[in-house]
């Protein structure tokens, strides 16, 4: 790993948001991938979300660490070109209900629309019928849903449950991710998790393009 990217690790949890932005310019000047440095950045931010449980940081602590995320997204985002034309049916996405953290989903969906995903993005604290109004509305085939506290495994598990009593389920690939595992996706009856991003853009490629689902193996 380059020294740029462990020192942003050590940055973000610090929380020095000079530092943070810094390297980052100077990532993106020697031609680093910009998500392999909001990557190490997550790493901090996990470092902060660990300091916060101990009682060392507080809440005033994880908002600075997502404003500091919020201006890395803008330097990041600031010369990347949105794809104009999108390639693939519309994938559902949000952060579901009582959660409103949407850092992760911003980035994922950031990447996906990149790779000429077209995005119905919801927002934050969505109600599981509105994730079901929405992919009757586009005739979706992939819901995507971001959650990253506890309570989230039970909005998402209430979301599935709804596709399901709606028909729509046997036709919908669910991927869940933020901090989910194996254990959250059986609990919640999704098809797939994932923690990172670039992951669901393979998987969506073969649900959107070929139809097909594969076993996920984790
Ligand atoms: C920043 C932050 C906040 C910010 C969020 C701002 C925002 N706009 O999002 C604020 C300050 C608002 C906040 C509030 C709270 N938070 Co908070 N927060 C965090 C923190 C530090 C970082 C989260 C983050 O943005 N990470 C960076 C992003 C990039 O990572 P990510 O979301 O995992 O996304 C990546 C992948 O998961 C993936 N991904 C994301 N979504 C999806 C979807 C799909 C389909 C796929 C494939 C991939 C994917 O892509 C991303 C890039 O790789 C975490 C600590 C941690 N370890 O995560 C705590 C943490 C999540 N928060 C926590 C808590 C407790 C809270 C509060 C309850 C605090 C309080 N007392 O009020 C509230 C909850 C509010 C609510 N109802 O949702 C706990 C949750 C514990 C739990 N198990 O329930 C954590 C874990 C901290 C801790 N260790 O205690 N928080």
């Amino acid at each position: 790993m380059l020294k740029i990217q462990k020192m942003l690790v050590g940055a973000m949890a610090r929380l020095d948001e000079t530092m943070v932005i810094n390297l980052v310019k100077q990532g993106l000047q020697m031609g680093i991938n910009p998500y392999v440095l909001l990557e190490e950045i997550r790493l901090g931010t996990d470092r902060v979300g660990e300091l916060y449980s101990k009682g060392e940081y507080f809440l005033s602590d994880l908002i600075m660490a997502s404003e500091i995320f919020k201006d890395v997204l803008a330097l990041v985002n600031q010369d990347r070109v949105v794809t104009a034309q999108t390639l693939y049916p519309t994938v559902i996405f949000g952060t579901v209900e009582d959660d409103i953290h949407d850092i992760g989903k911003n980035i994922t969906t950031g990447i996906m629309r990149y790779n000429g995903f077209d995005i119905c993005d919801l927002g934050v604290d969505v109600p599981g019928q509105k994730f079901i109004e929405a992919v009757e509305l586009y005739n979706s085939r992939v819901v995507c849903l971001t959650g990253l506290i506890t309570e989230a495994f039970d909005s998402m598990k209430n979301t599935i449950d709804l596709l399901e009593e709606a028909g729509l389920r046997a036709r919908t690939t669910v991927i869940i991710g933020g901090l989910v595992n194996e254990s959250v996706r059986k609990y919640t009856g999704a098809n797939y998790w994932a923690t990172d991003c670039t992951k669901v853009i393979e998987l969506c490629r073969n649900i959107l393009v070929t139809n097909k689902r594969i076993v996920q193996s984790s």
